[in-house]
C-alpha cells in the first residue's frame, strides 16, 4: 500500500475490555445528558447517516441553515455539553502531546449501515493539536489518504479499544469510514459502532 502520513500513529488494543466497558458507561451517561441527533449537511439539509452528540466545552455541530461549527450548547436541548469523561481526559493526557486539555469530544453512533464520506476536519480554529480517536464496538473499514483529495487512500480495519492519532501532517489527511462490519463485537448490546474524537477547537 501506500506511505500513511506523517505523524499518524495508530494504537491497537490499546483499551482492555473493562476499560472499554467502563466507557461505554461513561458514553451512556454523556448520551442521557446530551441524546444523539442527526446532524445535517450545510445547504441541502440532507442527514448523515451517523448519530452525534457531545461533550466539553464545545461540540462540532451541522445543520443546513448554520453549517458546521463548533458551539456550546446541545442544538436540541439548548443546554452545555457534559463534561468530558476522565478516563479520557487522561488518554489525552498520555498520547496527545498537547500542554492543554480537550475542549471537544465529538460521540459519532454508527448504526450498520452508516458511513461517513472521506473529509477533512478543517473547522477548528488550531491544527497545531492533534484529534485523538477511540473505537469502541464493532469493527469498521477506516480509510485515510493525503491532504490533496485525490491522493492514494489506505484502509485498514479498526476494532474496539483502537485509539488513533491524527497529529502532523495527518491532521489535515482525508479520511472516512466505508463501512461497518455488524456482529464483530459483543461490547455494545445491541451492536453498532460509537467513535470518540478529542479535539482543540482553539490554540
Ligand atoms: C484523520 N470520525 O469525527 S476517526 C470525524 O470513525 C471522523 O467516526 C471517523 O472522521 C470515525 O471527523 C474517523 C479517525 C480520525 C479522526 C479524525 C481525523 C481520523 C482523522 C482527523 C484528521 C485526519
Ligand atoms: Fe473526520
Amino acid at each position: 500500500g501506500h506511505d500513511l502520513p506523517e505523524g499518524f500513529r495508530y494504537l491497537p488494543a490499546y483499551l482492555d475490555r473493562p476499560a472499554q466497558e467502563a466507557l461505554v458507561e461513561d458514553v451512556r451517561a454523556v448520551v442521557a445528558a446530551a441524546p444523539l441527533y442527526v446532524p445535517q449537511m450545510p445547504k441541502t439539509g440532507k442527514p448523515m447517516s451517523v448519530r452525534m452528540t457531545n461533550c466539553g466545552s464545545l461540540g462540532w455541530v451541522t445543520d443546513r441553515e448554520g453549517g458546521y461549527r463548533y458551539q456550546e450548547r446541545h442544538p436540541a436541548t439548548g443546554r452545555p455539553w457534559p463534561a468530558i469523561p476522565a478516563v479520557l481526559l487522561q488518554i489525552w493526557k498520555d498520547v496527545s502531546g498537547y500542554p492543554a486539555p480537550p475542549q471537544a469530544c465529538l460521540v459519532n453512533f454508527y448504526d450498520g449501515d452508516a458511513r461517513m464520506g472521506l473529509h477533512q476536519d478543517r473547522d477548528e480554529r488550531t491544527f497545531a493539536a492533534p484529534v485523538v480517536s477511540v473505537s469502541l464496538g464493532d469493527q469498521c473499514l477506516f480509510r485515510i489518504g493525503g491532504t490533496a483529495r485525490g491522493a492514494p487512500t489506505r484502509s485498514f480495519r479498526l476494532s474496539s479499544g483502537d485509539l488513533v492519532v491524527l497529529g502532523g501532517e495527518s491532521r489535515l489527511s482525508f479520511h472516512g469510514v466505508d463501512r461497518i462490519f455488524p456482529g464483530t463485537s459483543t461490547l455494545l448490546r445491541n451492536g453498532g459502532r460509537i467513535n470518540l474524537t478529542l479535539r482543540r477547537v482553539d490554540s
